[in-house]
């Protein structure tokens, strides 16, 4: 006889599977559930597919549309509309800020609750790719303002943040090395004494990954080149239990504290006033 529970069982491993992000929901509210917690109309809360749009809809219109393309998954539409903005001379680092990267933002929001899918965020990804690839064009090469190596660690592929870092670095005039996604200790070392770099730029997005970048951080430490540390898997608490690391949660942040470093402040400064 098949029960009830054998079949829920069954669609909660293909759940697992299939759609973590709901899967991981369905275990945290159960988890809150069984110890006590009232979730009242908390899943009602729960951001629909048009609160996360209109939370991430830049306001001025001619920037929507922009991220409605990124979103679409529509490479031609973002490049053509990115295109004609820089025509206009709006400013292509503000351009990538805020009508591209709130596109990208939007799909991982939507992935969250299960209304999009990989392939929506990989087509979106390229649509933002063709579009920041424009903007760089523009700003064209500028003085450098410091070297900066940029990277996901080892054992993570997850590098959309990492290149909107990258992008977003170069466009305040620092020189970037990317080394790309999944990149060990040692190539990282290798690379920064290659480039006399002064600072690196570590992302990760998974727990299983993040105590890659606390290794990175020490072994860098007798080189004298801090780690400013992001990407959705690591916090400020976390980042701040090692040393030669200073936390940013923003490319912006990336763009700060690469700003002190290259101005001579050493890392602990550099925690302090970023606090
Ligand atoms: C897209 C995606 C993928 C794509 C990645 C494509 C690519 N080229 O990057 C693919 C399909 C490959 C993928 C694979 C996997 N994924 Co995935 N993926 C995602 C997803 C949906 C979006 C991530 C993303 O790009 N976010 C958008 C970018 C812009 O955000 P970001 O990287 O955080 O960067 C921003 C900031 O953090 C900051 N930032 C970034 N770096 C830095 C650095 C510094 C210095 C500073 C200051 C700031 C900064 O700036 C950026 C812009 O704002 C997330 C879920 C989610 N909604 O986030 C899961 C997620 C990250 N994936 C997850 C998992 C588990 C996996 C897989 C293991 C799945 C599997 N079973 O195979 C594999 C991992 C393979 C591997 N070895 O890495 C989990 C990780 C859970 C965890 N905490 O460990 C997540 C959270 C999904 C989930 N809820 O379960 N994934």
């Amino acid at each position: 006889m098949i029960r009830h529970i054998d079949i829920a069982v069954q669609k909660i491993f293909e759940m697992k599977e299939k759609e973590p992000a709901k899967f991981k929901k369905l275990i945290d509210e159960g988890i809150m559930i069984g110890l006590g917690v009232d979730l009242g109309d908390r899943s009602k809360e729960v951001n629909t597919v048009n609160q996360i749009k209109k939370q991430n809809k830049p306001k001025d219109l001619e920037y929507a549309v922009v991220t409605e393309a990124v979103i679409e998954g529509n490479s031609d539409e973002a490049i053509k509309l990115t295109a004609a903005l820089l025509e206009k001379r709006k400013d292509p680092t503000d351009l990538v800020l805020n009508a591209l990267m709130p596109g990208i933002q939007t799909v991982c929001e939507l992935y969250d609750i299960g209304e999009s899918y990989m392939p929506e965020i990989l087509l979106a990804n390229e649509a933002l790719i063709g579009g920041v690839k424009l903007c760089q064009e523009k700003i064209g090469e500028v003085p450098s303002k410091g070297k900066v190596v940029s990277l996901v660690i080892e054992g993570d592929v997850h590098d959309i943040g990492k290149n909107i870092v990258a992008a977003i670095l170069r466009a305040n005039g620092f020189e970037v090395v990317d080394l790309g996604k999944d990149v060990t200790v040692e190539a990282a070392v290798k690379a920064v004494k290659a480039a006399n770099a002064d600072l690196v730029t570590g992302t990760t997005l998974m727990s299983t990954t993040k105590e890659g970048l606390k290794a990175l951080a020490e072994v860098l430490d007798s080189e004298d080149v801090p780690v400013a540390c992001g990407g959705a898997a690591v916090d400020r608490h976390f980042v701040e239990t090692f040393s030669n690391s200073v936390y940013g949660k923003t490319p912006l942040d990336a763009v700060k504290i690469a700003k002190k470093i290259c101005a001579g402040k050493d890392w602990k400064e550099v925690r302090k006033e970023l606090h």
